[in-house]
């Protein structure tokens, strides 16, 4: 049986991570093998990418950048995502194609016609992608109370935390990246499901569990 391809999306702060990692164990308990994986990154070549587009200080050309964005994905999907969808398992990705649509083509003011091609050659598009929304006040408290306060991190005296490049890029930069991803969750409804992740971190998960089962048509765990 081939496996299913899920991806959690959304801007910094929404619980992508969180929520990823409960599915995860939810589908695991429901005796499915799960392989949890995340964006940029999943192998060492793809976290190398990773190094280099979230700490390094270029500038690179914006069809560079998303170039270098789907090099690491075509590592990710070719030595991890593609082997295991392959083993029948359930492949939880905390960001894919949809990111660079949003960051580099919405926030970023990249070509989207050119990203849309890139991800029509890399031809691997995932089962179920959920999108978690959230006012980005929100994501800024929630950031804020682990010490990494979204567009502000670094730049009050004291701060320790280190700011990656997109973390850096400020409130309008992310108000775009966000209506990037409404935008996406509208054009696509087969494929994405916007879910409002305001409520506490049982609550969404509950709601993403439903949705899951709901879209894969599984029976709930007894
Ligand atoms: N990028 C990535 C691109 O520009 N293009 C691309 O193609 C790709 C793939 C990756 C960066 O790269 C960019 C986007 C990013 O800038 P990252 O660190 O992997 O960076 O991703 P982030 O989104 O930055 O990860 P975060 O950890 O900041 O956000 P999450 O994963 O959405 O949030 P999470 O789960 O870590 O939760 C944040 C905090 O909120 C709490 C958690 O406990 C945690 O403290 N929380 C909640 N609190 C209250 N209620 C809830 N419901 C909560 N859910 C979580």
């Amino acid at each position: 049986m081939p496996g299913r391809f899920i991806t959690i999306e959304g801007i910094e702060g929404v619980g992508k991570t969180t929520q990823a990692r409960l599915l995860a164990r939810a589908l695991e308990r429901a005796g499915s093998a799960v392989c949890l994986t995340r964006e940029p990154g999943g192998t060492p070549e793809a976290e190398a990418l990773r190094t280099l587009l979230l700490r390094g200080s270029f500038d690179w050309s914006p069809r560079a950048e998303a170039l270098l964005h789907f090099a690491a994905r075509a590592e990710h999907v070719d030595r991890v995502i593609a082997p295991a969808l392959a083993r029948g398992e359930w492949v939880i990705s905390d960001r894919y194609s949809d990111s660079t649509m949003a960051y580099q083509g919405y926030g970023q003011g990249s070509d989207r016609s050119f990203i849309g091609g890139l991800r029509r050659l890399l031809a691997l598009d995932p089962d179920l992608t959920i999108i978690l929304d959230l006012p980005l006040e929100v994501a800024r408290t929630r950031l804020a109370g682990r010490g990494l306060p979204l567009f502000e991190r670094a730049e009050g005296p004291g701060s320790t935390a280190e700011k990656d490049r997109y973390e850096a890029l400020g409130q309008d930069f992310f108000a775009r990246v966000r209506e990037g991803f409404r935008e996406i969750a509208t054009a696509e409804p087969e494929r994405c499901l916007m879910l409002d992740s305001t409520g506490a971190i049982p609550a969404v998960h509950e709601q993403i569990l439903a949705a899951v089962l709901e879209h894969f048509m599984v029976a709930p765990a007894q």
